[in-house]
C-alpha cells in the first residue's frame, strides 16, 4: 500500500542541481551510516543535490559528522554557515537527531544550502522517549483509529520499507524506545518470548537499531502458567522467578540488546500479582531481577483501579487509585523498574488535573504515559492537537519538594537524581496512507516526539514546524493549519464533557456523547448529575483525593475560591446556579461553550475549503470529509449535552438559543 512521507517528505526549496556535496564521518556503526542517508535523501529532496562520502580529506568535506567528548551520547552540537556543516556529538543517535535538526532548520528558514547561518545545541529533556503501540498480533489496534497495525498481520510480524520509515519517522523526532504490542496482551502475543517470533523479532531490532530506537514488547503476567506449564505465576515462587529468569536469558540471546518488557497487570481483568496476594512491587521486582543479567528494564504501568466499583458507592474514588497502589510502595522498586503513569488519575480525558502519584513517589523511577491516540478526544475524525495539553501537564509544579518539581522535572529524573524516566504516548498510527487517519493527527505524533526530547518547546512552535515540514511554505496553508490546530484542543473541550468532568461518552468504544454512558455502570467514572448540580466532591469533605497532593496544591484545588474553573466539576459537587470565576453560572457556562464550541467546529471547516486551491487534491478530501463530520458531530455533541442539562436543571438558556427540550 503506497503511503505518505508525513514530514519526511523533503519538498523542493530550490533547484541547484548538478551540485554534490561531500560528507565525512567519525562514526561508521549503523546509526550514523543511516543518518548519512537521511542527508542524502533531504539534500536531494529539498535542493536536488548529490551528497558523496570522503574517508579522506575529512576537514574539507561540507559535512562533517564529529565523535566530540562533553556532548550527551544523544545531544548534539550543530554549525551551519558558509555551506559548510558540522554536526557533533558524543554518540551516533545524537549525530542522527543532529542530522534531522539541520534538514528541520533547512525547511524552517527556506534558504538555499549555502545561505543557512545556524546552530543550535541540544540535550535530551528525558532520558526515554518511547511510542507505546496497542497493535494485537491480529492486526488490529486497540484504540486504533487509523487503519489495521503495520507490524502485525494474522499473528505474524510484517517487515518491509514500512517498518523502515516509521524507524526514520520516530528517529526524526528523537524517540529512542518503542513497545510494538498492546498492554492488553491477547492471543498469539503471549508467544512473543518464544522462539515462534525470534526470527523476525530479531529482523525488526536491527532496524530499529539502526534508527537508534530501542525495542520493547508487552507481556503476559501469566506466562508462566500459559507458556511454561506452571500451575502459579505467583511472583514469590521459586519455580516462578527461575522461570522467567531461564526465560529472560533465551530472549536476549536472541535479541540482544533488547530494550526490555512492559506489564499491565491487575488492571481491567489483566492478571498480576494480586491474584497472589503479593503487591506490585513484588511483581516488578521478580521480573526486573530476571531480566538485569541481560541489562534489561521493566516498565510497570500503573493503571491500576477497581473495575467493578458500585456506582451507588460514593466514597470509594476511581481517581485514588493508582496514588493508593503506589504510595506504600515508594522506594521497593528495584533501580531498572520503571513506573509509567498517566498524565491524569483517570483516563486520558480531554481535561485531568495530573496524577499525584508524580508528586508523591521520591525515590522510584517514572515516567509520563500520554495518549497521541484520540480515545477520548474525537478519535482522529475530530482534529485535537494535544501538544499545547501535553505541555500544561509538564508544566504543571506539585510543589512536593524544595528544587525542582513540575511534572517535565520530575519524571525525567532531574528532581532526585534519577537515571531512569521519560514520557511514553500510545501512539496513533496504522496502515491507512497517511499512518494517522486525520491528516492533522500526525501532528500529535510529530510533536509528542518532539516535545519528549525538548520539553522547551511550546505548542505553537511544535505546530507551525510540522505544518511547514509537511506541506511545505505557503503562507496561507501555515497560518490556517496552525490556527486551527491551536484551536482544536480548546474546541473539543467546548462542545463535550464540561469544567474537568469527563466521559459522558459511548461506552466501550467511546465515540460520541452519551452524559450517562458510564452513569450507572462499574468503572468508577461518575458525573452525579441531579436536578440541582452535578461534579464529583474529592475534597476532605468527599473522597479526600484533593488530599494526595501536596498541601499547595491540595488547598488550590480544595478551596472554590481558588479551584479553576476548568476543573471544578472535577473536584467539587456544585449547583447549576453556582457562579464561576468568568461570571456565568455552571450551566450558563454549559450552554455557551457548547453553542461556542460547535460554531468554532464549522468555522474550520470554512477555513478549510479556502485551502482548497492550495493543497493536493487527496490530501484535501480526505481533510474535507474529517471536517464535515466532526462539524455535524460537534452538533449532535452540544445538542445532547445541553437537552440534558436542561432537562434537568430546568433552567433555560440566557441567550433563547435553540435547544431541545
Ligand atoms: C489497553 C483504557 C482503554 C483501554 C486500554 C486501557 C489501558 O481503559 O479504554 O483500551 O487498554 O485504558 O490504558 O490499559
Amino acid at each position: 500500500m503506497n503511503y505518505t512521507k508525513c514530514w519526511l517528505a523533503y519538498p523542493t526549496i530550490c533547484r541547484e542541481q548538478e551540485r554534490t556535496l561531500t560528507v565525512h564521518s567519525d562514526f561508521d556503526g549503523p546509526v550514523a551510516q543511516n543518518g548519512v542517508k537521511e542527508l542524502t535523501l533531504g539534500l536531494k529532496g529539498l535542493y536536488d543535490m548529490g551528497l558523496e562520502p570522503v574517508t579522506e580529506n575529512g576537514a574539507d568535506a561540507s559535512i562533517r559528522l564529529v565523535r566530540k567528548d562533553g556532548i550527551h551520547p544523544e545531544g548534539y552540537a550543530v554549525q551551519a554557515r558558509g555551506g559548510k556543516a558540522v554536526v557533533a556529538s558524543s554518540g551516533e543517535r545524537g549525530v542522527l537527531y543532529g542530522i534531522f535538526a539541520l534538514l528541520r532548520q533547512l525547511q524552517t528558514v527556506q534558504c538555499a544550502w549555502d545561505d543557512l547561518d545556524w546552530e543550535e545545541e541540544k540535550t535530551p529533556s528525558n532520558p526515554m522517549r518511547m511510542f507505546n503501540h496497542w497493535d494485537n498480533l491480529t492486526g488490529d489496534i486497540e484504540r486504533g483509529y487509523s487503519g489495521q497495525s503495520f507490524f502485525f498481520r494474522d499473528n505474524e510480524i510484517i517487515i518491509d520499507q514500512r517498518t523502515v520509515d516509521y524507524a526514520r519517522m520516530a528517529a526524526s523526532v528523537g524517540i529512542n524506545a518503542t513497545v510494538i504490542n498492546n498492554v492488553n496482551v491477547k492471543g498469539a502475543a503471549v508467544e512473543l518470548i518464544s522462539p515462534r517470533y525470534y526470527k523476525p523479532l530479531r529482523d525488526m531490532q536491527e532496524i530499529f537499531a539502526g534508527y537508534g530506537i530501542d525495542l520493547y514488547f508487552c507481556i503476559e503476567f501469566a506466562a508462566p502458567i500459559l507458556l511454561g506449564g506452571l500451575d502459579t505465576a505467583d511472583p514469590c515462587d521459586d519455580r516462578v522467578k527461575a522461570w522467567w529468569t531461564d526465560k529472560a536469558a533465551e530472549v536476549w540471546q536472541a535479541l540482544p540488546g533488547l530494550g526490555g518488557f512492559m506489564v499491565k497487570a491487575d488492571s481491567e481483568g489483566r492478571p498480576g500479582p494480586f491474584t497472589y496476594g503479593r503487591n506490585h512491587a513484588d511483581g516488578a521486582n521478580m521480573l526486573a531481577d530476571a531480566v538485569a543479567p541481560q541489562g534489561g528494564k521493566i516498565i510497570w504501568r500503573c493503571f491500576v483501579y477497581d473495575c467493578q466499583q458500585d456506582w451507588r458507592d460514593t466514597k470509594t474514588d476511581r481517581a485514588r487509585a493508582c496514588y493508593d497502589h503506589y504510595m506504600p510502595l515508594d522506594g521497593q522498586f528495584r533501580d531498572n523498574v520503571i513506573l509509567q503513569i498517566k498524565n491524569g488519575p483517570m483516563d486520558f480525558q480531554v481535561r485531568e488535573p495530573v496524577s499525584p502519584l508524580f508528586g508523591g513517589l521520591k525515590h522510584t523511577n517514572m515516567m509520563l504515559e500520554v495518549q497521541v491516540a484520540q480515545e477520548y478526544t474525537g478519535q482522529q475524525r475530530h482534529v485535537c492537537y494535544l501538544i499545547p495539553w501535553f505541555r500544561q501537564v509538564l508544566d504543571q509544579d506539585l510543589y512536593c519538594q524544595e528544587g525542582p518539581s513540575t511534572v517535565a522535572d520530575l519524571v525525567s529524573g532531574r528532581s532526585y537524581g534519577n537515571a531512569l524516566g521519560g514520557m511514553a504516548a500510545v501512539t496513533n498510527t496504522g496502515d491507512d496512507p497517511n499512518w494517522t487517519g486525520h491528516d492533522l493527527a500526525a501532528a500529535n505524533l510529530y510533536g509528542f516526539g518532539r516535545l519528549s526530547y525538548d520539553t522547551s518547546l511550546t505548542g505553537e512552535a511544535i505546530a507551525a514546524e510540522w505544518v511547514r515540514l509537511t506541506y511545505g511554505k505557503e503562507p496561507k496553508v501555515e497560518d490556517t493549519l496552525t490556527d486551527i490546530l491551536m484551536k482544536s484542543w480548546p474546541a473539543y473541550e467546548s462542545y463535550t464533557a464540561p469544567l474537568g468532568i469527563g466521559w459522558m461518552v459511548n461506552p466501550n468504544h467511546h465515540y460520541g456523547p452519551n452524559v450517562d454512558g458510564y452513569e450507572y455502570a462499574q468503572w468508577g467514572t461518575y458525573h452525579r448529575a441531579d436536578w440541582k448540580g452535578l461534579g464529583v466532591d474529592r475534597t476532605s469533605r468527599g473522597t479526600g483525593y484533593c488530599q494526595q497532593y501536596a498541601p499547595k496544591l491540595a488547598n488550590l484545588y480544595e478551596n472554590l475560591e481558588t479551584c479553576p474553573d476548568e476543573l471544578v466539576l472535577f473536584f467539587h459537587h456544585l449547583p447549576y446556579t453556582y457562579v464561576l470565576k468568568s461570571g456565568k453560572t455552571v450551566i450558563q457556562h454549559i450552554y455557551d461553550t457548547h453553542f461556542a464550541g460547535a460554531e468554532q467546529a464549522a468555522e474550520f471547516l470554512r477555513q478549510i475549503e479556502e485551502l482548497e486551491p492550495l493543497l493536493e487534491p487527496e490530501v484535501y478530501e480526505r481533510l474535507h470529509a474529517r471536517f464535515s463530520h466532526q462539524k455535524e458531530h460537534s452538533c449532535q455533541w452540544r445538542d445532547v449535552i445541553n437537552t440534558y442539562f436542561y432537562r434537568k436543571s430546568g433552567i433555560p438558556d440566557a441567550q433563547g438559543r435553540k435547544i431541545y427540550a
